[in-house]
């Protein structure tokens, strides 16, 4: 796994942006810096197990290299599914489709993946039973969220389900700045200084825009989804699982 140095550089003041230099690093940028990442992904696969019906579509929506994609198919144990892993980034899609060709897990059953270049905004939703959007919400602008939420509903089928994981912000600014500190101090045990984590954290500003808990459950709720509940925090990471 490469190792994720591109903050060590000064990059000036220029935005985050899913390029090349952050494809050949990310496995190694996701494990150092999301808390609970590792756990999302074990939860998708055994999600899928339970929740994927024969002859539906699953989603992995800003799929980045398929790692969600590559733990649904491991997962799903039903036949004539679909995984459609959908990235705006073309360094991800190109590397992506990659990596889940040469995956060699043992599948209980064989799914096909097709990796799919665009926006979120634009993908049509159908027959879906089960839907991740494993840390992508966030780079949405907030205003395009709610139709988001409705859409993905629109298209699942009843009893599916939604994997909403996010970085979060506290409703309490005293424990917003010591889960954002306690964040930080994970970081810098997984070798990112402060100087590289003041670095991203600018970076991400504007770019990443993160909601509280209750917004991201008031959504879904909005949404039509008759059940959410948060199943995983770490600092100021939660994944949501809700069930249409
Ligand atoms: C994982 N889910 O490993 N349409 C499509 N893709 C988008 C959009 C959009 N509008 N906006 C951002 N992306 C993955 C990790 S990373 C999380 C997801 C992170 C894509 C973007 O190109 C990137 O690949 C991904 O969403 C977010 O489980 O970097 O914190």
């Amino acid at each position: 796994m490469s190792e994720d140095t591109i903050y060590k550089a000064d990059t000036g003041s220029e935005p985050f942006r899913f390029d090349d230099k952050v494809a050949a690093v990310f496995p190694d940028m996701l494990r150092r810096s999301i808390p609970g990442y590792a756990a999302s992904i074990e939860a998708i696969g055994s999600l899928a197990r339970r929740y994927v019906r024969a002859g539906s579509n699953c989603y992995d929506l800003g799929c980045s290299l398929g790692a969600a994609t590559i733990a649904m198919r491991q997962g799903i144990n039903e036949p004539g599914c679909r995984i459609v892993a959908v990235d705006t980034a073309p360094a991800m899609i190109e590397r992506g489709k990659e990596i889940v060709a040469n995956d060699t897990s043992i599948l209980p059953v064989m799914t096909d993946v097709d990796f799919v270049l665009g926006d979120i905004r634009d993908i049509e939703i159908v027959n879906a039973s089960m839907v991740v959007l494993n840390y992508t919400l966030q780079f949405l602008p907030p205003e395009d969220r709610d139709s988001m939420l409705r859409r993905i509903y629109e298209g699942m089928n009843d009893g599916g389900l939604l994997v909403l994981s996010e970085k979060v912000i506290d409703e309490n600014p005293h424990m917003e700045e010591l889960l954002v500190d306690l964040h930080h101090e994970h970081k810098r045990r997984n070798d990112y200084s402060a100087l590289e984590i003041s670095r991203k954290r600018a970076a991400l500003e504007n770019v990443l825009v993160p909601e509280t808990v209750p917004m991201h459950r008031a959504r879904l709720k909005e949404a039509g989804f008759a059940h959410s509940a948060v199943w995983l925090r770490y600092f100021n990471f939660v994944s949501i699982i809700a069930i249409r």
